[in-house]
């Protein structure tokens, strides 16, 4: 059995998400490949020595730049904030390992396109973790879609909402609050959620052409938890746009942290010319499905149960009908990925994918600013 040595920067919440992956990896998928968890790094060193004992790191590094020297590290996982993907990703690309990267990719385009050519320079494997793409029912969608079932595709929809920063008393910046600090977030619901919403959008509808978008910051000020001063808050709380697709379809998006109610409600819908298909993250293994070439009498919408065995992921798990959640979703990329890497196959979405995702984002800040439609650039 081949190994892949782990080095993971960063123990947030996603350092968790990642780490949980590589501990059920080998449980469910019968891989040639296995991932070892040589070393967890934070710069808070006893957070890190806790997390790797949670989690069965071997050893604990609290400067990255050590972490990427390591001869025994194979593959680099960011999962640190996004104010330092970049200069993470392109020192591990120059030492030659492979990277997966928490999105979103980069601070801004310019950013992003610098780690692309960081990792195709090294020929190193690389992928964003867009976990979404990975909930089979979302998985499943790409499947009908590239089956033409949808025929010609006119609509997609798509929502991200969530409600926990309602409060003006929240700070900003710190440990579990950097994404409330546009220095270290780069943007608010842009490129948190949206991302999100962009990128499982760009794979299952194709390109962008152009957008138009609004945006609001409704807590103009907060306290941060780094300097202890009450500070302008610059990140977008809400952001919606519409969007032309290359494909001629028509779409739009709206993201926000003001929706009291709810928690992390990703939706979305596509209406194509024979059939329409809807997603909620919160009902995560159904896949809603309209066919309007079903006989009349019959024809309506289709609540399906996307946990049988011949269902995307689902024969690695229970028996059919059992379903499974958000986690599976990184079990699922990183089964991909290492498969990738076996079979020198690349797998997505890679950073060129995401710079795409990246681009888009940088286009809806430029017109929430400004108020006009802005093309989405290609490579100059
Ligand atoms: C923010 O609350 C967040 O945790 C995002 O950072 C994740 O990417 C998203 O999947 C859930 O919400």
């Amino acid at each position: 059995m081949k190994t892949i040595n782990v080095g993971l920067i960063g123990c947030g919440f996603m350092g968790r998400t990642h780490s949980n992956a590589h501990n059920r990896l080998g449980n469910f998928f019968k891989l040639d490949t296995r991932t070892v968890l040589k070393a967890i790094c934070d710069s808070n060193g006893p957070k890190a020595t806790e997390f790797a004992q949670t989690w069965g790191y071997e050893s604990v590094e609290t400067d990255w730049h050590k972490l990427i020297a390591r001869k025994d590290i194979d593959l680099i996982e960011i999962t640190a904030p996004n104010n330092i993907h970049a200069e993470i990703a392109i020192e591990a690309a120059k030492a030659g390992k492979m990277i997966i990267c928490e999105k979103p990719l980069a601070m801004n385009g310019e950013q992003g396109l610098q780690m692309v050519e960081a990792v195709e320079k090294a020929g190193v494997p690389n992928l964003v973790s867009f976990n979404y793409r990975r909930i089979p029912a979302i998985t499943m969608a790409k499947k009908l879609i590239e089956e033409g079932k949808l025929g010609r595709i006119f609509h997609y929809r798509a929502k991200f909402l969530q409600d926990w920063t309602i409060s003006k008393d929240l700070p900003q910046g710190g440990d579990a609050l950097w994404r409330l600090d546009v220095k270290v977030a780069g943007s608010g619901v842009t490129g948190d959620l949206l991302a999100h919403c962009i990128d499982t959008a760009l794979w299952l509808n194709g390109s962008i052409d152009t957008v138009t978008a609004m945006s609001e910051t409704f807590i103009k000020e907060r306290k941060s938890n780094v300097t202890g001063q009450v500070e302008k808050v610059g990140i977008d709380d809400a952001c919606s746009f519409l969007a032309r697709f290359q494909n001629g379809s028509l779409a739009t998006f709206e993201s926000t942290r003001y929706a009291r109610g709810h928690k992390a409600l990703y939706t979305l819908e596509i209406n194509g010319e024979h059939a329409s298909i809807a997603w909620d993250l919160h009902d995560l293994h159904r896949l809603q499905y309209f066919e309007h070439r079903d006989p009349g009498q019959l024809r309506g919408w289709r609540s399906i149960h996307v946990t049988d065995s011949d269902h995307p992921y689902m024969s690695k798990w229970w028996v059919p009908g059992l379903q499974i959640g958000y986690e599976h979703s990184f079990v699922h990329q990183l089964a991909d990925f290492v498969e990738g890497v076996s079979s020198g196959k690349p797998v997505g979405p890679t950073f060129r994918d995401a710079l795409e995702t990246q681009r888009v984002c940088d286009a809806v800040l430029q017109s929430a600013h400004s108020g006009a439609w802005v093309k989405i650039p290609g490579d100059k």
